[in-house]
């Protein structure tokens, strides 16, 4: 059919970043679009993996001991599948993972991925900033034919998800998150704006038309920012952007201010977005331990209500690690913030697995 040229360009700004993306990707992504006038999506990492105090039970879930329901969102991640292990850094098997993603996906939710890959450059973990190490993975620095091979399993990795009708599962992929902190080696005070750009950009086209995967959306996203420079400071390009998000934690006791800080992060962030026509996201929140038992709808309710972002992601249940401490983002049966959890769960402004699965956001 012939489109008149405006009509073109729309259809055309209508596509996510990967303009060959899988039809259930492309769907997604408008569906993704359309589902925030509804509500916010929940979303949790490592959700169906682990909880606290207990491991790979089948159909278990810290979210759905609580609510009785399931999430919206998986959130889970691939670091040291670029080293070829068997498990992640958070000791989640690859090969679970995989039955996990395609049972989350089979119930109706979404699926995002991080990678908080080792430093190429020395080997050491993503913590270690050691300097230069951006400039090594590009193309011809000494560095981007290790860094292509780990790209190439990470291909692997997301080309081997396909749902029960053999179709790719489409994947939020989240790479270099928290950019503008300074923890990770491609974090801000260790390489120039225009290396990270570069790197983006290179990993993306990498996977997308070398390796062929077309089943990703892609997400940028920053810490904690103040303003809207300063979260555009990094950004790769609308071309290679799907959702934009950023990642806060409230440390302390001080409710006010991680109300205020988070609500106007958001509405920056909506602001952009709606400009940029991307998907906004709060892409990894939580209160570590919630010692507040009405933390879910005092604060963190208050915080989001007004905005109309996609989803936010609950950052994972570990329970006691091994170095002694203890870290969860969401209650557990009988924590102390469990029953606002529930009340938070049956607010009309958060949405969770049976008010998404009729959605049906791959079609
Ligand atoms: C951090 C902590 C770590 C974990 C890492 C990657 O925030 O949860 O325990 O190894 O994320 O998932």
């Amino acid at each position: 059919m012939l489109l008149p040229v405006a009509g073109m360009l729309k259809a055309q700004s209508n596509l996510p970043a990967d303009k060959n993306a899988d039809p259930k990707t492309i769907a997604l992504y408008h569906n993704l679009q359309k589902l925030r006038q509804k509500g916010i999506m929940f979303g949790h990492q490592d959700d169906l993996a682990y909880g606290v105090g207990w491991q790979y039970e089948n159909g278990r879930s810290d979210v759905k001991d609580v609510t009785g329901d399931y999430p919206a969102v998986y959130g889970w991640e691939l670091g040291r599948i670029e080293i070829d292990q068997p498990q992640n850094l958070d000791g989640v098997p690859f090969d679970l993972m995989k039955k996990f993603i395609r049972e989350g996906y089979e119930r109706g939710g979404v699926i995002t991925i991080s990678w908080h890959l080792n430093n190429p450059l020395t080997g050491k973990s993503a913590w270690d900033p050691a300097p230069g190490t951006v400039a090594s993975v590009l193309p011809g620095a000494a560095k981007n034919e290790l860094y292509k091979s780990w790209l190439d399993k990470v291909a692997d990795f997301m080309l081997s998800l396909k749902d029960k009708n053999g179709d790719p599962i489409p994947v939020i992929f989240r790479p270099f998150h928290e950019l503008n902190g300074s923890w990770f080696w491609w974090g801000k005070n260790h390489c120039p704006a225009d290396e990270l750009m570069q790197l983006y950009r290179f990993t993306e086209t990498y996977l997308r038309d070398v390796k062929n995967v077309h089943n990703l959306l892609y997400a940028f996203n920053t810490d904690r920012f103040s303003s809207e420079a300063e979260y555009l400071e990094r950004y790769p390009g609308d071309e290679y952007v799907d959702v934009i998000g950023f990642d806060i934690y409230q440390r302390g006791t001080d409710n006010a201010k991680f109300i205020d800080e988070t609500g106007k992060s958001l509405t920056t962030l909506e602001k952009i977005a709606t400009g940029k026509n991307k998907i906004p996201a709060l892409t990894e929140f939580g209160y570590s331990g919630l010692p507040d038992p009405t933390w879910w709808t005092n604060v963190l309710l208050k915080a989001v209500q007004p905005h109309h972002i996609s989803y936010m992601l609950a950052w994972r249940n570990a329970g006691k690690k091994t170095d002694g401490s203890e870290e969860f983002y969401i209650p557990y049966k009988g924590q102390a913030s469990a029953g606002d959890f529930i009340l938070f769960y049956k607010s009309k402004r958060t949405l969770f697995e049976s008010d998404i699965a009729k959605e049906k956001l791959y079609r």
